[in-house]
């Protein structure tokens, strides 16, 4: 008889932790002598994700050219590659961070398609403090209107909500904001979390693991804001070779980040979340941008060689062509030092999200 895989899916809005939990998550369940498979979904390929997620020794799948929800299929081919190349026992997999109403789109049919063979844990979704503070308060967070409208949907739909980055609050003001978002969205558990400090990862894989009731209910989602929400967003995926003297890449990083982040300051556009992986040879170094300028942060090195190979992703309110651009000249800035050897550039606006599936109820689990 076929083993029953675990599947636990953390959604929530871009930028919120999702990677960063799901590499920590399996770094727990490995020590625990569990099998993990990890599934990472884009709308376009060269991913920044998987290229982090597949350093360590974890099975990774990638579903990219669309989100889950519009290729069901292709995630559940992702699942059964990773449980059978894996073996394995627990299957963690993080939907586009522009995506909702997946307990109607991808919970229930995967509860009724999978019966037997997968145990779905409950909707984890995961909320930044700043961001979520802001949308509580009634504003935006610097976000389109219909942008910030998936935001909340995103919350609404949860089995669980997951508040992300906890190191950055105080624990005074983490409880308050967790007693906050407990009123406000009074059907769906509240957990804190940080995969920085290393707090609330373990109580939420418990809570996860132990419990079957995922997609405890469906949310109205009315698909022309949806759709109005990811269309606003510019989405430019791209990997380039960089070739230099005696490079300093965590120098050029920086330089390069921040520049990226002056000029969408600059135009007032808001960053949903702008990610770069730098490797030279065995060494890399990740940046990211969530927000405004002061979001900015570094982790790794890439050091100092003649050779790097830069992964980036951007998602910024603006149109394509006009994130293209500031992609291309930020680069060209950099020729007369660098040569710089773009392998794949694919800018775009999702399309209108049209879900493979869209159940109207809630499918038991027995
Ligand atoms: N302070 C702090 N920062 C965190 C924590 N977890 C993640 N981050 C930072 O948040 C940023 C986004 O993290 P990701 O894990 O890439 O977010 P994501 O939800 O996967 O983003 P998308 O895939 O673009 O939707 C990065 O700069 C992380 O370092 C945390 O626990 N504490
Ligand atoms: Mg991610």
């Amino acid at each position: 008889m076929m083993k029953t895989t675990r599947l636990i899916l953390v959604g929530g809005f871009l930028g919120a932790g999702k990677t960063t939990l799901l590499w920590e998550a399996a770094q727990r369940l490995m020590e625990n002598g569990k099998r993990i498979g990890l599934i990472t979904n884009d709308q376009a390929s060269e991913l920044v994700d998987t290229a982090i997620l597949s350093r360590d020794e974890v099975k990774v799948a990638e579903v990219s050219g669309s989100c889950f929800c519009c290729n069901f299929n292709g995630l559940i081919n992702a699942m059964r590659q990773v449980r059978d190349d894996a073996n394995a026992d627990v299957i963690i997999a993080e939907p586009v961070g522009s995506c909702t109403d997946l307990s109607a789109t991808i919970v229930q049919p995967l509860k009724e398609s999978m019966k037997g063979e997968l145990l779905v844990s409950p909707l984890s979704v995961m909320a930044d403090p700043v961001r979520l503070t802001n949308i509580l308060d009634g504003s935006t967070a610097g976000l389109h209107p219909s942008a910030a409208y998936i935001f909340r949907k995103q919350l609404e739909e949860s089995d669980l909500i997951l508040i992300s980055k906890a190191d950055l609050l105080f624990p005074k003001d983490l409880e308050k904001l967790k007693e906050r978002v407990k009123l406000n969205f009074p059907d769906s558990e509240v957990m804190t979390i940080s995969s920085k400090s290393r707090t609330g990862v373990d109580e939420w894989l418990n809570e996860v693991l132990n419990r079957t009731d995922a997609g405890q209910r469906l949310v109205e989602v009315d698909y022309d804001v949806y759709a109005e929400g990811e269309a606003v967003l510019g989405w430019l995926n791209s990997t380039i070779m960089l070739n230099g003297e005696l490079t300093d890449w965590d120098i050029f990083a920086r330089n390069f980040m921040q520049g990226l982040s002056q000029q969408f300051d600059n135009i007032r556009a808001s960053v949903g979340h702008v990610k770069m992986m730098l490797e030279s040879g065995d060494q890399y170094l990740m940046g990211n941008l969530t927000g405004m300028g002061d979001t900015l942060n570094f982790r790794g090195s890439a050091g100092i060689g003649t050779e790097a190979r830069l992964t980036l992703n951007a998602r910024v309110e603006m149109s394509p062509e006009a994130l293209e651009l500031v992609v291309r000249e930020m680069l060209d800035s950099t020729r007369g030092q660098l040569d710089v050897k773009i392998l794949a550039l694919r800018c775009l606006s999702p399309g209108r999200p049209e879900p493979t599936f869209r159940f109207d109820h809630v499918v038991p689990v027995f």
